[in-house]
């Protein structure tokens, strides 16, 4: 249940024309078509656009061991280069416009570092995004994976602030390894689960319910859809980005004053 106080709330500004939200990137050094779509994307994302605020709902990498990844020299791993050419793409589209990261569960280590350098706002796990007559809960999506108590295990464990100070405590070579383990042990989780875990509608609409709200806007289950929230609102599910699926899958989500439309980029090859 959402902690109404400890809520984030955005009010929308008078002169907003739209927003972007999109979640899911998973960007990585392996996907560089995807990070070419997102770096065009955000290249052009302007009030002159028409893009006034972008939210960015978790899993933006693929992972993250933490920010100090960013001063390594000489780099240890293709994703250094990599992330440093990510965060010089968020700083400057944040001189543009305000930029709003939530946090997933491959990159919740980000941290201040990263937000400094790249200019970004983080948002805390709930964010209420008041915009005329509809009020949105924004939110990565996975705490509301309830049914998957393996995933609740771990997500418990590593927002613990002993569990991160331990894990950032060791080398970052020691991490990036690690990192690659726990990839390869979620990827077989997933792979020897006989049924798909999705939010529990329930835990979504009673968290909604508590702020206020009359839409909610999520990712993290890469199920992209629209679903009765209420009988005036909606659960809206981002897509997940993969610029060499087929079709290729880079959409995001331009949300006004009278709704919400979904956008389709095309691969630059
Ligand atoms: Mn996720």
């Amino acid at each position: 249940m959402a902690d109404t106080t400890a809520t984030h709330v955005i009010h929308a500004a008078a002169q907003w024309q739209a927003i972007g939200v999109v979640s899911d990137l998973h960007l990585q050094a392996a996907a560089p078509q995807t990070a070419a779509a997102w770096h065009a994307f955000l290249k052009q994302a302007s009030p002159a656009t028409g893009i006034d605020a972008l939210f960015i709902l978790g899993d933006l990498f693929e992972l993250w061991v933490g920010d100090d990844a960013l001063d390594a020299t000489p780099d240890l791993s293709p994703e250094t280069p990599f992330w440093r050419n990510c965060v010089a793409a968020l700083a400057d589209a944040s001189t543009r416009l305000p930029v709003y990261l939530a946090l997933g569960n491959r990159d919740f280590l980000i941290g201040e570092r990263f937000c400094d350098a790249t200019g970004i706002f983080a948002l805390p796990m709930h964010t209420v995004l008041d915009w005329g007559a509809r009020r949105y809960l924004l939110a990565h999506g996975d705490a509301w994976c309830t049914s998957d108590t393996a995933y609740q295990d771990f997500r418990a464990s590593s927002r613990n602030p002993q569990w991160q100070s331990a894990f950032l405590s060791q080398t970052l070579e020691a991490r990036l390894r690690l990192a690659a383990q726990m990839r390869a042990q979620s990827q077989a989780h997933q792979a020897a689960q006989t049924m798909w875990f999705d939010v529990e509608p329930v835990a979504v609409a009673d968290d909604a319910l508590s702020v206020g709200a009359t839409d909610v806007i999520h990712g993290h289950t890469h199920r992209p859809a629209d679903h009765t929230l209420s009988p005036s609102g909606e659960r809206i599910v981002l897509s997940d980005w993969d610029a060499q699926a087929t079709p290729p899958r880079l959409e995001w989500l331009r949300v006004d004053a009278n709704g919400h439309t979904r956008v389709a980029l095309t691969a630059h090859t």
